[in-house]
């Protein structure tokens, strides 16, 4: 028998979605009442029943970290007391987040609820997360989150439904009081949708010419779906996909696809053995990397050339409507945009901003500095999706990495880049330094810096040209004459203390000067940065913890 419960509590402290979602360390979220809370309040906000009083339909999935397959049992028995009619949920509670996007948009649902912490590392001590997705499938805006979380500092009650565990092991239909729970495979919808944009003849018949690659799903979501794809369906050799068993901890590797912490990728792609082409992804699946045999492809770089390419791929060969970019994400995807004659569109960080514009028509390719692209086939950044159209460009160029890269530069000049972060560190003093740089904006431009001139200051605030929601202080942007860039932004998805985000940006037209080492390319846009926050001065960092 199942029945329903009324629970009391209480208001919890802190319940604020970030960037992308709450983030907690798990055992927050495993406290009592933690993930209760915020889940009632998610319904109480997007309501599980439809206005003539029948039950809604969400999907449900994660990317398999410590506590994804209690946490699922919970949301599920909450999601039948509060009325829903019916959830479709990830085989054993997987589901990459682009996957869960698909099926949010596939089944015509009316949202979805996503539990992961992305490039968090998981574990007993490390983090977890819970999301909420629109119908449309992409991330909820911030006036969606922000009345959640008023709902979690108001809430008094919560509804479960008092019930044994739904097998989420066998795939099929299940009963849950009322609510019907059907288990789905987490890969073969998502594998079609894949399948439906590239040119998969045309990769196969590269991989059996004896292209190899290295796919590095890093013990995180992404591993059942590369190695279905990738090797079942592309004809790629068995064990190009590594680390391809998502993990409860991710094997203790930190599931963030950059130069940092997917080290043992960036080794063999620089070394004598590297394959062709090399790539790693999340935790859920939802960012990548791609490097090249002996070259890196920052991920700026990586928005503009599958914006410059895309048209190669089936799915996209009328053409890109526009091309989106997070505003620290640097300007080489602009270029693109003008050269082809297509819209370009600065939005705030954080895949949800991306939304509207793709709903509308008004852009086709999305893309962020910190390894997320993707495109309108789903509304979440999408990491295999990138990888794919880098594959499937690559079987229809028939040429390297590098070689790609290097004539992308030549036509368009180098936005040479990099992103520099100081984690952990202490909220006030960040915040003072935030204080003192946005308190100093106005006498900036025309002072002279590293031989540099100022030419603007702000804090970037942007306003959707479609819904017309204003969105302040995204980050404290000083603009140079010669087309330099220091970007600073506190990050929204960590859970210890601040991270500090410095993006930096130097333009090169060509054709000399191509070839330079990042870091030295923006040696002094580096000093600048430092002698204008006075970083070292009010955090005690002289130097970053993560260089990208
Ligand atoms: C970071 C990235 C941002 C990304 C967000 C979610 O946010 O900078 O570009 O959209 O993570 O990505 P922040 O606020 O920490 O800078 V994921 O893959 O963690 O969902
Ligand atoms: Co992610």
């Amino acid at each position: 028998m199942s029945q329903i419960t009324t629970v009391s509590t209480v208001p919890i402290a802190g319940q604020k979605p970030g960037t992308s979602g709450l983030r907690k360390k798990t055992p927050v979220f495993m406290g009592r009442h933690y993930l209760e809370n915020f889940v009632q309040a998610i319904f109480d906000v997007v309501g599980a029943r439809n206005e003539d009083g029948g039950g809604k339909t969400f999907v449900l999935g994660g990317d398999g970290r410590y506590f994804n397959d209690r946490a699922a049992q919970v949301i599920l028995r909450m999601a039948a007391a509060n009325g829903a009619a019916r959830v479709i949920v990830g085989q054993g509670a997987i589901l990459s987040t682009p996957a869960a996007s698909h099926l949010i948009r596939l089944n015509r649902t009316d949202g979805g609820i996503i539990m992961s912490a992305s490039h968090n590392p998981g574990g007993p001590n490390e983090d977890f997360g819970v999301k909420f997705n629109m119908p449309n499938g992409g991330p909820a805006p911030e006036g969606v989150t922000e009345a959640m979380y008023q709902r979690t500092t108001e809430i008094t009650e919560y509804k479960v439904m008092e019930a044994q565990d739904v097998d989420l092991g066998r795939v099929g239909r299940h009963q849950l009081g009322a609510m019907v729970v059907d288990v789905v495979d987490p890969v073969s919808d998502y594998a079609a949708l894949m399948e439906s944009l590239f040119d998969f003849a045309a990769i196969r018949a590269m991989f059996a010419a004896g292209f190899r690659m290295r796919m590095d799903a890093m013990c995180a979501v992404t591993g059942p779906y590369a190695v279905e794809i990738l090797e079942h369906r592309l004809g790629a050799p068995r064990g190009t996909c590594v680390n391809a068993t998502p993990l409860p901890d991710f094997g203790g590797l930190h599931p963030d696809p950059n130069p940092t912490w997917a080290r043992a990728l960036m080794d063999e792609m620089f070394s004598d053995a590297a394959p062709d082409f090399g790539a790693a992804s999340d935790g859920d699946g939802d960012r990548n990397m791609v490097v090249g045999r002996g070259i890196y492809v920052s991920p700026s770089d990586s928005l503009a050339v599958l914006a410059a390419n895309a048209h190669l791929a089936p799915g996209y060969a009328a053409g890109l409507k526009g091309v989106a970019r997070s505003m620290p994400t640097s300007a080489a995807a602009d270029r693109v945009a003008d050269a082809l004659g297509i819209a370009k569109y600065e939005t705030p960080t954080g895949w949800k901003f991306f939304g509207n514009l793709l709903d509308a028509g008004r852009a086709t390719i999305c893309g962020e500095e910190s390894f997320g692209t993707g495109s309108d086939h789903v509304r979440e950044k999408d990491g295999l999706w990138a990888v794919l159209l880098w594959l499937n460009i690559l079987a229809v160029r028939k040429q390297s990495v590098a070689e790609i890269l290097r004539e992308h530069w030549v036509r368009f000049g180098r936005n040479y880049y990099s992103r520099h972060d100081f984690e952990a560190i202490d909220t006030a003093r960040a915040e003072a330094m935030f204080a003192a740089l946005r308190a100093g904006l106005a006498g900036l431009p025309g002072q002279v810096v590293e031989g540099m001139t100022i030419s603007a200051a702000d804090d970037f605030a942007y306003t959707d040209p479609v819904d017309g929601s204003v969105s302040l202080k995204q980050g404290v942007r000083v603009l140079f004459g010669d087309g330099s860039r220091i970007v600073y932004r506190l990050s929204g998805t960590g859970t210890e203390g601040a991270t500090l985000r410095v993006y930096l940006e130097r333009y090169a037209p060509g054709p000399e000067g191509l070839d330079l080492d990042a870091q030295q390319a923006l040696a002094p846009v580096i000093r600048a940065a430092h002698a204008l926050a006075g970083i070292a001065a009010h955090t005690g960092r002289t130097a970053p913890d993560v260089v990208t």
